[in-house]
């Protein structure tokens, strides 16, 4: 299988050459037939040539779209350059690149699943994230549940997509909090969607993207976003308009 390894990246110039080193070491110890594609998304810091300085393939966005753009640009090139499937994975040191091949072998599976989750809960330890965040992540399962999808760690962005998952998301991919969402739409549409256990850490420099006073306000955003993903990609019954 060839796969396209996606890293948006904002202003994540300090973690990056780490990032892309491990990885590096990770495609060539499983002998995976890979390309790393960093999407700079729009970085005020020196994000671009951090990757460029590692030799992987670096896209530009001249302006900052939200790690949901930075995705849907790399999802984009994956397919366009027909590669089997792709895997985004944080340019800020959260995902170690080791835990890339957990997702791979998950996708030889048979029936191939569309898109696998990375889940951090279901490993004994490794990085959790804050309290408010997991509550958030606990609500979003059960939201999810409603709609007949079960993850375990819906806020991941350590996936895997397929060719049906890229085509998917070809069309639409959401800007903001894209993660539960983009699972809400998958699901809608009728994709396998499979979560296999990963570690993770801390992010390893940098800031995160949700701020604490910004919790509420994105878990009311998330679960009407969500529930609207979720109607809007419903497959219609065959023979219906
Ligand atoms: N915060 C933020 N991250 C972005 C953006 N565009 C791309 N990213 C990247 O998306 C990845 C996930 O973001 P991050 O802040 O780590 O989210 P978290 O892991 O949920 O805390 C990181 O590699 C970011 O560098 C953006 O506009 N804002
Ligand atoms: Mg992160």
């Amino acid at each position: 299988m060839r796969v396209l390894i996606v890293v948006p990246a904002y202003n994540e110039e300090r973690a990056l050459p780490d990032v892309l080193g491990e990885l590096r070491a990770a495609v060539a110890q499983n002998k995976l037939d890979a390309e790393v594609a960093v999407i700079d998304d729009g970085s005020s810091d020196g994000t671009a040539g951090a990757a460029q300085a590692q030799g992987v393939r670096v896209f530009r966005l001249r302006r900052n779209l939200g790690i949901g753009g930075a995705v849907q640009c790399g999802l984009r090139i994956a397919l366009r350059e027909d590669f089997d499937g792709a895997i985004q994975i944080d340019g800020d040191g959260q995902h170690p690149a080791s835990e890339l091949s957990k997702l791979l072998q998950a996708a030889a599976a048979s029936p191939a699943p569309d898109l696998i989750v990375g889940t951090r809960y279901l490993t004994p330890d490794g990085f959790r994230s804050t309290v408010m965040r997991r509550l958030g992540g606990w609500w979003l399962t059960k939201l999810l549940a409603i709609f007949g999808l079960r993850v375990s760690d819906p806020t991941s962005g350590f996936r895997f997509y397929g060719r049906r998952a890229l085509t998917l998301f070809n069309q639409n991919y959401p800007y903001d909090y894209p993660e539960p969402e983009s699972l809400a739409m998958a699901e809608a549409a009728g994709l396998v969607i499979a979560e296999v256990p990963v570690m993770m850490r801390a992010r390893q420099g940098g800031r995160s993207s949700i701020a604490r006073l910004e919790a509420p306000y994105y878990m009311v955003k998330v679960t009407l976003a969500v529930i609207l993903a979720y109607l809007r990609n419903r497959r219609r019954p065959s023979g219906g308009g």
